[in-house]
Parts: structure tokens; sequence; C-alpha cells
């Protein structure tokens, strides 16, 4: 296929920190109408030889802020990247950046307000001003403890001291914008799926939802 999609079928893949989000992205790359964004992660750890992530957890109150802007500006490149499929899914959006991470250190103080203030203005400009299309969300629903125990099994080094608390207050807050839809605006219809699963048997789970990514009979 060649040319650009101005309009593709756009879904999210949302869920906790270790849900298994990449794993869900890899599961579709079998398929060629789609084109896979991953989470840029890897700029996220190397911005000109400076790990931002580490910075971040290692002094959250003076590297959230810089963080999380760093993280607006790429998820943007990501929402507005042309592809030439009819499907684009994407790992994570500006949404749960704003509505999970953001909305978590402003909510236990380690964003200043005036710091959330500038972050919450970025969001709501580039909402207001940049198109912004998402036809579908799929929601990585899991048990912290399950994924607490995964993170310690990836040892990814920066998240090394991640608490079960943290990743309990982040999966009430996805649960709070994609569920119980109490605080935020959900930007497309949800599916859920069972991500607790180990990996020998999400494969099955996954399949559940290839025709509706996908929307043709698979
Ligand atoms: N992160 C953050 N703020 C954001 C997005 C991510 O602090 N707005 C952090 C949390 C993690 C790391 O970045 O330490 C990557 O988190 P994700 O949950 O986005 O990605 P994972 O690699 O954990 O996804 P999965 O294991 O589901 O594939």
């Amino acid at each position: 296929m060649s040319g650009s999609n101005s309009k593709p079928f756009t879904v999210l893949v949302e869920g906790n920190i270790g849900s298994g989000k990449t794993t869900f992205l890899e599961h579709f790359q079998q398929f060629e109408d789609i084109t896979l964004l991953t989470e840029p992660v890897e700029e996220w750890r190397n911005l000109r030889g400076w790990n931002l992530l580490d910075l971040m957890y290692k002094d959250p109150v003076k590297w959230a802020m810089p963080f999380q802007s760093y993280v607006t500006m790429t998820m943007l490149d990501m929402h507005r990247r042309p592809t030439a499929t009819p499907v684009k899914l994407m790992e994570r959006s500006l949404f749960s950046a704003r509505y999970c991470f953001v909305e978590h250190m402003m909510r236990n103080g380690t964003l200043h307000p005036a710091q959330f203030a500038v972050l919450d203005e970025w969001f709501r400009f580039i909402h207001r001003e940049i198109p912004i299309d998402v036809d579908l969300i799929v929601y990585l629903k899991t048990t912290p403890l399950v994924v607490h125990e995964r993170i310690k099994k990836r040892a990814r080094s920066e998240e090394q001291c991640v608490p079960l608390s943290y990743i309990e207050e982040l999966h009430k807050l996805h649960e709070d914008w994609l569920v119980n839809r109490t605080f935020a605006e959900c930007p497309a219809p949800v599916l859920m799926i069972d991500a607790d699963l180990d990996l020998s048997q999400i494969t099955e789970e996954y399949k559940k939802s290839e025709h509706q990514i996908l929307r043709r009979a698979v």
C-alpha cells in the first residue's frame, strides 16, 4: 500500500504499567493493514544522552514536570504521524499521560500546582487546536499485584523502586477514566481485555479483539 491515510481507524492501547501493551502490539505485527506505533520509552531514556525516565523516578519533584512535558511532545508526534495503512494502533496516548500520570502527580503533590497548570494548559490547547482522532480504546485490565510482580521480574532498571501503592493508584485512575467515567472525558468506545492472564494464555484473549480492530472477519 502506498501514500498516506489521513483518517486511519485509530486504536489506543491503554493499561497499567506492565499490563502487556507492547506484547499486545506485537501480536498485531502479523497483519499488514496495521501500522504499529510503540511508546517512545527509548526516547524518554535517551534525550541527547539524558535518561529522563530515570531522573523522574530518582527525583520526581524536580523531574516529573520536564519528563511529562517531553512525554506530551512525543505523544503528540505519534498522534499526528501519517500512516499508509487503514488501521493505526498506538501504545498509550496524550489522554493517559494527562488523566492517569499527570493527574496522579498532581494529586499526590509531586507536581506543584503551577507546574500542573502549565501541563494542563498545554493539554487543553492541543486538544482544542489539533485534531486528535481516536476510534477505539483497548483497555488491558489488570490486577495491581499481578503487574507489580511482572514489573519486578522484567527489572527495567528505572522501575526498581516502584511501590505497589503507585501501581494501585494508577490502576484506580485507569478505572475511573475508562470504566467508571467519573472524572475525565473518554474519547472513544472502550474494549476491555483481561490482561492478568500469563503469556501462554493471553494470545487467545488478544484474538478476541482482532475483528474489532481490523473491522473485518478474521
Ligand atoms: N510513564 C510515566 N508517564 C507517562 C507514561 C509512562 O511516568 N505519561 C512511565 C511509567 C513506566 C514507563 O513510563 O515506568 C513506561 O510505562 P508504560 O506503562 O507506558 O509502558 P510499559 O512498558 O510498562 O507497558 P507494558 O508493560 O504494558 O508493555
